[in-house]
């Protein structure tokens, strides 16, 4: 990126944060950014979102964003429709938790499925649930719906629950948990599913081959454990591994490639220390756990990501974007095969919280920013 662009950038943000009382939408408005690979636009796509969350593409190219207060909004055209699709259940909306992570069912076009995990309960007694429900075809309801899956442990405040879900091309799902914060030991017992990512067939039950359904004690869900909380999760097209980042304490922040049965080492070792500056572990390694393939120190606390594929973008193919809640940036990866062969931080002075990271059939990139008045954004070549 050239000094002067850099410039700007900075000379913006600063006007924009000492305008706090600028609307949303005067903001960033249309921003151009050179980048190493590619020059780009960041468009407001929509605005006006309560802390949205988890962002799905429909096959005719709207859009399902969840608002973590427990709203499911249908958008159109850019247009987010001013009634919430009814149906959903009640959600704990408290700290981390709230309506969470969406997916869409492989065979959306015939059954209409939306999966999406939320957090259920009260301030003393809550979990993570996942659920599914059919979209009308009006796209206003979401009918039958059917609990899938509860994590078996009733742990008190609002803080870790996990949250994103991904289909494999096997057809099963993998639900991505936390640790609960208070109980991250737990992170490490098998008997119940804090701290881990649970792989489920469609309708909830328990693939035949899951890591531990022989095992006794375990919970037969599981599907790899260790992990502290864990909110981005994608596949990647080049090889067919699973990506998780997860947020670590004060630094060791993760990505992980998930193998089934493996512990990815919560609380044992970590890169990160607690955030009153104790050490949790003075072990980054040790046996019988898996390293991360990355690891932030200090914390960007990500969230959301995806593997770029498509025609806008072409200096992007097969790059991994991860959007940064703390950290303020979306960045990129250039890869070989599952290794990271280097980093680029764009958009580090846009003064936004990342929150989601999904490529849309358009070939654009489109992010949600965690936010009171919460927005779309859509990265498009500069010269569209
Ligand atoms: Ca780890």
């Amino acid at each position: 990126m050239r000094l002067k662009m850099v410039l700007a950038i900075c000379l913006l943000a600063c006007c924009l944060f000492a305008c706090g009382s600028l609307p949303s939408t005067a903001h960033a408005q249309n921003l151009l950014v050179e980048s190493e690979q590619e020059d780009f636009r960041v468009i407001t796509f929509a605005d006006g979102l309560n802390h949205p969350w988890s962002l799905a593409f429909l096959p005719n190219g709207d859009m399902l964003v969840s608002e973590r207060s427990g709203q499911l909004r249908y958008i159109d055209d850019g247009q987010i429709r001013p009634t919430p699709i009814v149906g959903l259940p009640a959600v704990y909306a408290s700290g981390q938790g709230g309506l969470l992570g969406l997916a869409l069912h492989p065979d959306f076009a015939e059954n209409r499925w939306v999966y999406y995990a939320y957090s259920e309960g009260n301030r003393r007694a809550n979990h993570t649930t996942l659920s599914r429900g059919s979209l009308s075809e009006d796209g206003t309801e979401l009918r039958d719906q059917e609990i899938l899956f509860q994590v078996n442990f009733e742990k008190q405040r609002g803080f870790h629950f996990g949250g994103r879900i991904l289909f494999r091309p096997d057809g099963t799902l993998l639900l991505t948990l936390g640790d609960g914060s208070m109980y991250l030991n737990e992170a490490q017992n098998l008997g119940n599913h804090l701290g881990s990512v649970v792989r489920l067939n469609d309708d909830g039950s328990v693939p035949f081959d899951n890591p531990f359904v022989s095992a006794r004690l375990a919970q037969p869900e599981i599907y790899t454990y260790g992990h502290r909380n864990v909110q981005g999760l994608a596949r990647n097209p080049a090889t067919g591994s699973i990506w998780a980042h997860e947020h670590g304490p004060y630094g060791g922040d993760e990505i992980n490639i998930l193998s089934p049965g493996r512990n990815y080492g919560w609380p044992r070792i970590t890169y990160g220390i607690d955030y009153d500056g104790t050490p949790i572990s003075e072990l980054t390694e040790s046996d019988g756990m898996e390293q991360p393939i990355w690891y932030w120190v200090p914390s960007i606390a990500p969230s959301g990501m995806d593997f770029y594929q498509g025609d806008a973008f072409p200096g992007w193919n097969g790059d991994v974007f991860v959007g940064a809640l703390a950290g303020q940036r979306l960045v990129r990866y250039e890869l070989d095969g599952d290794r990271i062969q280097s980093e680029e931080v764009l958009l580090a002075n846009f003064g936004e919280r990342i929150r989601d990271v999904q490529t849309g059939p358009d070939g654009m990139i489109y992010l949600l920013t965690d936010d009171r008045n919460g927005r779309v954004l859509q990265l498009r070549p500069a010269g569209q």
